[in-house]
């Protein structure tokens, strides 16, 4: 039989790289095929999870930028500064996480999802019209941000004026004037290339990438217990994957984009330049609380559990 997979991003990119390497583990270890869906195919990220929900497809990467729309606790992923910055303790959160193991997966349940795993795409960078280094510099900025009601409350906080888009209308809207600005990690700027139609590059660390693969949860619930278990396995295999495959691509993508644009402006914010980015991360987490969910407190609870767990418990 055929398990049909789609996600939001092209084949080559993280996303695509997950999914060929979940591939060719089922594959490898079964008669299942696993046929592979890449962005545009099926539609925008909204089109691929209503197709999972309804048993259409098997598989379907969908990040939390989204499924915010649909699980409110899944916001959690952008109160700003939240995930630590330094690779080895994010990597560690997401494997050890009780919040992505035990908490979150009743939540997709109730949404007909089996929730398999979570993993970082690389911290999230500003592509801009005009230059940035401060909220300030964000005034009048129509910057687009993914259908998520607390991204739209980040970037208010952050001083722009936030407009939500699907993926496939970024880059038309930013050459015609209508958006100034987005914000992903710098693989996929580079691949998208959105520093055609932008000219600053800023680095405010505030955020990573996201992005989270499930399975439609009847398939899931109807597999042999063995069946079950390949899953698992071939998560597992393409989650370390994946961590290594991203080793030292963010600034080897930072360098393919300067050569592409030398007049690019690229930009890592001073630790006082950040502080008043920082300083929003409170109210952004107030709102989360108001708009996150029946669930929302025990999620960011955990979370910072879960946060102070892999940091040596300095984080607060
Ligand atoms: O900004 C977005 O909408 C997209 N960014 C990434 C890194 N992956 C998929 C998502 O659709």
């Amino acid at each position: 039989d055929t398990w049909r997979y789609a996600f939001e991003e092209a084949m080559e990119e993280v996303q695509g790289k997950f999914a060929q390497k979940f591939k060719e583990e089922i594959e490898a270890n079964s008669d299942h095929e696993v046929q592979l869906f890449p962005f545009g195919t099926l539609g925008e990220s909204a089109d691929i999870m209503e197709q999972a929900q309804s048993g259409i497809l098997q598989f379907v990467d969908q990040s939390p930028g989204f499924t915010g729309a649909l699980i409110p606790e899944a916001q959690v992923f952008f109160v700003p500064y939240l995930l630590p910055a330094d690779q080895d303790e994010l990597v560690e959160f997401f494997r050890s996480s009780k919040t992505i193991k035990e908490l979150f997966p009743p939540l997709y349940a109730d949404q007909g999802l089996e929730l398999l795993t979570m993993f970082p795409e690389g911290e999230v960078m500003m592509t801009t019209t005009n230059e940035v280094t401060s909220p300030a510099d964000l005034n009048e900025v129509k910057f687009r941000v993914m259908t998520n009601p607390l991204l739209v409350e980040g970037y208010k906080a952050f001083g722009a004026t936030p407009t939500p888009l699907p993926w496939g209308e970024v880059y038309g809207a930013l050459q015609t004037g209508i958006i100034q600005g987005q914000e992903n990690p710098a693989f996929f700027i580079e691949s998208t290339k959105m520093y055609e139609v932008t000219d600053y590059i800023t680095r405010a660390g505030h955020n990573n990438f996201t992005t989270a693969v499930m399975a439609n949860k009847e398939f899931f619930d109807g597999l042999p217990d063995e069946d079950k278990q390949l899953v698992q396995d071939a998560i597992a295999a393409s989650f370390d994957y994946i961590v290594d495959y991203q080793d030292g691509l963010t600034e080897t993508s930072l360098e393919k984009i300067k050569e592409a644009k030398p007049s690019i402006t690229i930009t890592n914010l001073t630790e006082e330049q950040r502080q008043p980015f920082r300083d929003t991360a409170d109210d952004v987490e107030q709102q989360f609380l108001e708009i996150g969910g029946s669930q929302a407190q025990a999620i960011l609870d955990q979370m910072k559990a879960d946060l102070d767990a892999v940091s040596g418990g300095a984080a607060d």
